[in-house]
């Protein structure tokens, strides 16, 4: 899943008719470069972002939904906004991707359920002034399955059907780095419970608190794309159903890797194991 954040500081400069078609063409990018899907946002979510209102959320997104949904790119939405996703839905859109996993908004879950598109449901503690709740944890792992299980509930309760459901850890959303760090560590307890799960550790906090070292300074996040490509190799041997990345071409290679081992594990492909292999 590669991310088309249409916001102004990620395409700048020129009128808006500038903003809409770059961001169209950054998309084609990413599909060129191996993306299946394309997951496009308006509004940061990142720690210290402030809030866009509806009607400009809807200006950023839908023209580019739109543009992708026609050149056949298969376009997810990034909005806890459930306006948004209606007309992101109509506009082509085939996935929604609810960092608040349909807390924000009591309509999404009807939304989406009418749809019948399927729903990335995230882990998240809500929003504060500037950014997400502190998150306090005593089982980080234990918490965010428990926490997601009650999301699932509600959304299953809410008319989305089970095979359209996807979770994802949240990673960095009211988690400090050994949070991630933990999540990471223990992806098969989101296999429990019975849904794809989506991994979104692209260019993160955390990865620049690895990066830096105890006493270092964090890298700025476009220097964390090789990392965030070893997160895409491990999330994919854990059985990721995808990973949400800004730079597509590395992951792309090191999803392929993870597969063609796994391919190796499960064909029982072990040259000279029988005997006829080096000698
Ligand atoms: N993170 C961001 C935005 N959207 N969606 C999902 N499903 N999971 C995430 O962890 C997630 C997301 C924030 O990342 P960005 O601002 O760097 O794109």
């Amino acid at each position: 899943m590669g991310v088309v954040n249409v916001t102004p500081d990620s395409f700048s400069d020129g009128g808006r008719f500038f903003d809409t078609t770059a961001a169209v063409k950054h998309g084609l990018e990413l599909v060129a470069e191996g993306a299946d899907l394309v997951d496009v946002g308006g509004e940061s979510t990142r720690p210290g972002a402030t809030r866009v209102d509806e009607a400009e959320e809807l200006r950023r997104v839908i023209p580019v939904v739109r543009g992708l949904a026609s050149e056949g790119v298969v376009v997810s939405v990034d909005t806890v906004r459930a306006s948004v996703a209606a007309q992101a839905l109509a506009a082509g859109a085939a996935l929604v991707n609810d960092v608040s996993g349909g807390l924000a908004d009591p309509a999404m879950i009807p939304v989406v359920a009418e749809s019948g598109a399927p729903f990335v449901v995230m882990h998240w503690r809500g929003f504060m002034d500037g950014g997400n709740v502190h998150g306090v944890y005593e089982d980080v792992v234990a918490e965010v399955v428990d926490e997601l299980h009650a999301r699932v509930e509600a959304v299953l309760a809410g008319g989305i059907a089970p095979d359209r459901i996807v979770v994802d850890p949240g990673l960095g959303f009211s988690k400090e780095a050994e949070h991630d760090l933990a999540l990471l560590a223990h992806l098969d307890r989101l296999t429990a419970l019975g849904h794809p799960f989506l991994v979104a550790a692209s260019r993160k906090r955390f990865l620049g608190r690895v990066l830096a070292g105890p006493e270092g300074a964090p890298p700025p996040a476009r220097e964390r794309d090789a990392a965030t490509a070893a997160v895409s190799a491990l999330a994919a041997q854990a059985g990721a159903w995808a990973v949400r990345v800004h730079e597509v071409r590395a992951t792309a290679d090191a999803v392929r890797v993870a597969r063609a081992v796994e391919g190796a594990r499960t064909e029982g492909n072990t040259p000279g194991a029988s005997g006829e292999g080096a000698r």
